[in-house]
């Protein structure tokens, strides 16, 4: 059936679709191991922590879980520094804990998707220890990239790149010779010319494929293949290039290396799915997300999108287009472990630049004049959130969202773990805000996070409003983002049915999308109220004003 010139997407229907196929309009619940749930009272969640809860998750119906790094780690990096990738941190328990998790999750039907780091290891990995030890010019500091500096006495770094939590890209050893990191210094970048980096990783895919795991998040995917021929380019000449041949950046050599992962991946069956964390323009994000690569590949425009509707349309139908250019389906986030919760960004006064957390909002938490309305920025998100998962393709949503948490700024410089807030000497606050463990109850000191409240204190501090916002306190409440939640995932189990959608006209400051037998979703941006569309009303992201939708407001309607 031809669709209306005004829709954009697949005509593909995923109704009945092939077990393979079941990723394609999946709600993802990110996990963020140590923050979700502490089973054994040290003040860190953990892997038990996760399969306590799978109720939790049951009754939001979420469809796959992904669970960010678990491995041993010196913690650097939230994690995301790995000493040995199929192994288990053990203050979050151990390979059978984590089958455990797994058989617990899928006797539910949940997925499990796990992280893999391919950039970097940590400093502390046994090949970066064998690298230090084995000295200049050795095949073991092959497998990482080392250089010497310029300048006399080769002590300023090989070249200006900076790592992306600020600060320099280059650490000097004590023997004069400098390593990349284009993250902390305790995340050495690894060699991806190398066969054996590049086995490994294979073996560590297997690892995990064959314990039953369902797919992949896989880390900077865009990052791991490089030219460093010399001279090697100055951060200038590095920003404006996005066609393939930035120095390490988005190279097409890297789509070789996906190559050989969808071969593994289509060995089993189901074929394991991998998704794409690529900070690429969006014209590039094709290239991961073909079936012949990963296979999907994050968008985060909405996540970086202002409130307002043109914005909102533009992103929708530009990546709609650009799935189905690549055979994928897109994907959806508002919120992760490395941006500022999103009910805070949409309440923050005066805000500019990129809403990620790494770099964004100067003076968050620290300025005075910045300041975060929370009635305007609840009211918001909640309607960001039916939009998004009114959209066709899978959603990817981060634990503590449903819950309507908003980000923590009152966290001592004491207490900060995340590398930016050092190494920017704290003008940037860093991703901590949106990482404090999740209040299951309404009860401190730990808020239901650790069993008892004897426990160790919890990893970063809660803030005594998290009593107002937990899991216990909003289960039932009719008002809560908890059950509008809940609902919205059930209706659109309820509700999908094919990959395509189209634009009902609106008036400036409305989007009206139409999906496949009749589900309309409706957002008023703008200030004044507009009617409810004809037919049945299913879900309303806040109430309703004299049966019109008011500003900053989405609703669900079977069309009449
Ligand atoms: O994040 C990468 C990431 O977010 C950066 O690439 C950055 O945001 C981007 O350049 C846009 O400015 C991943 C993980 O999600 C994060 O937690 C890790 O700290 C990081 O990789 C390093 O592993």
């Amino acid at each position: 059936m031809p669709l209306p010139p005004d829709s954009v997407g697949s005509t593909h229907f995923a109704e009945g679709a092939a077990a393979a196929d079941w990723w394609r309009d999946a709600v993802v619940y990110q996990v963020y191991p140590r923050s979700f749930a502490d089973s054994d009272g040290d003040g860190i969640g953990d892997l038990d922590g996760v399969r306590e809860h799978v109720d939790h998750l049951v009754a939001l119906g979420v469809d796959a879980v992904w669970l960010s790094p678990f491995y041993p780690s010196a913690l650097a990096d939230g994690g995301y520094d790995i000493d040995d990738h199929r192994d288990v941190a053990p203050e979050l328990g151990d390979l059978a804990a984590f089958d455990a998790m797994v058989a617990a999750l899928h006797a539910h039907q949940i997925k499990v998707i796990v992280d893999i780091v391919p950039n970097h290891t940590s400093d502390r990995h046994r090949w970066f220890q064998a690298a230090l030890a084995a000295g200049p010019g050795s095949d073991e500091r092959d497998r990482y990239v080392f250089r010497s500096g310029r300048g006399p006495g080769g002590d300023q770094p090989p070249s200006d790149w900076e790592s992306d939590f600020g600060g320099p890209a280059w650490t000097r050893l004590p023997d004069g010779w400098w390593y990349l990191h284009l993250f902390a210094p305790e995340q050495p970048d690894l060699n991806w010319d190398r066969r054996d980096v590049r086995d490994d990783f294979l073996a560590t895919l297997a690892f995990w494929a064959d314990r039953g795991v369902d797919g992949f998040r896989v880390d900077v995917a865009n990052l791991l293949v490089k030219d460093l021929t010399e001279p090697l380019p100055d951060l200038a000449a590095l920003a404006t290039v996005a066609d393939g041949n930035h120095a390490y950046s988005d190279r097409d050599a890297v789509q070789e290396v996906y190559a050989e992962w969808r071969t593994l991946f289509d060995r089993y069956d189901p074929p394991r799915m991998a998704v794409a964390e690529a900070w690429v323009p969006a014209h590039r994000r094709a290239r991961y997300a073909r079936p012949e690569s990963l296979g999907q590949a994050f968008n985060f425009d909405l996540l970086s999108a202002p409130w307002d509707a043109p914005t909102w349309r533009r992103v929708i139908t530009e990546n709609l287009d650009l799935s189905a250019e690549s055979g994928s389906t897109s994907t959806w986030v508002l919120s992760n472990h490395d941006v500022i919760r999103h009910p805070t960004r949409y309440g923050i006064t005066a805000a500019a630049g990129q809403p990620n957390a790494i770099g964004y909002i100067p003076g968050f938490g620290v300025d005075p004049d910045i300041t975060v309305d929370e009635a305007l920025g609840a009211r918001r998100a909640r309607a960001a959130t039916l939009l998004m998962l009114a959209l066709p393709g899978s959603a990817y949503l981060y634990q503590g969202e449903e819950l309507g948490l908003f980000e923590v700024a009152e966290i001592d410089a004491g207490q900060r773990q995340d590398p930016t807030f050092f190494r920017t000497g704290g003008t940037r606050l860093g991703r901590d805000g949106c990482r404090v463990p999740l209040p299951w109850t309404s009860e401190p000191s730990s808020y239901g996070f650790s069993p008892d409240p004897a426990s160790a204190p919890p990893h970063l501090p809660q803030p005594a409003w998290f009593a107002d916002l937990s899991v216990a306190r909003e289960n039932g409440d009719d008002a809560s983002s908890l059950t509008l939640y809940r609902r919205a995932l059930r209706l659109r189990r309820e509700l999908t049915s094919g990959e395509g959608l189209t634009w009902v006209p609106s008036e400036p400051g409305v989007l009206h999308v139409v999906r496949a037998g009749g589900w309309h979703c409706l957002t008023n941006f703008g200030p004044d109220p507009v009617p409810v569309p004809p037919g049945e009303l299913l879900l309303a992201s806040g109430p309703l004003v004299d049966g019109s939708v008011p500003t900053d407001t989405t609703v669900w309607v079977r069309g009449a």
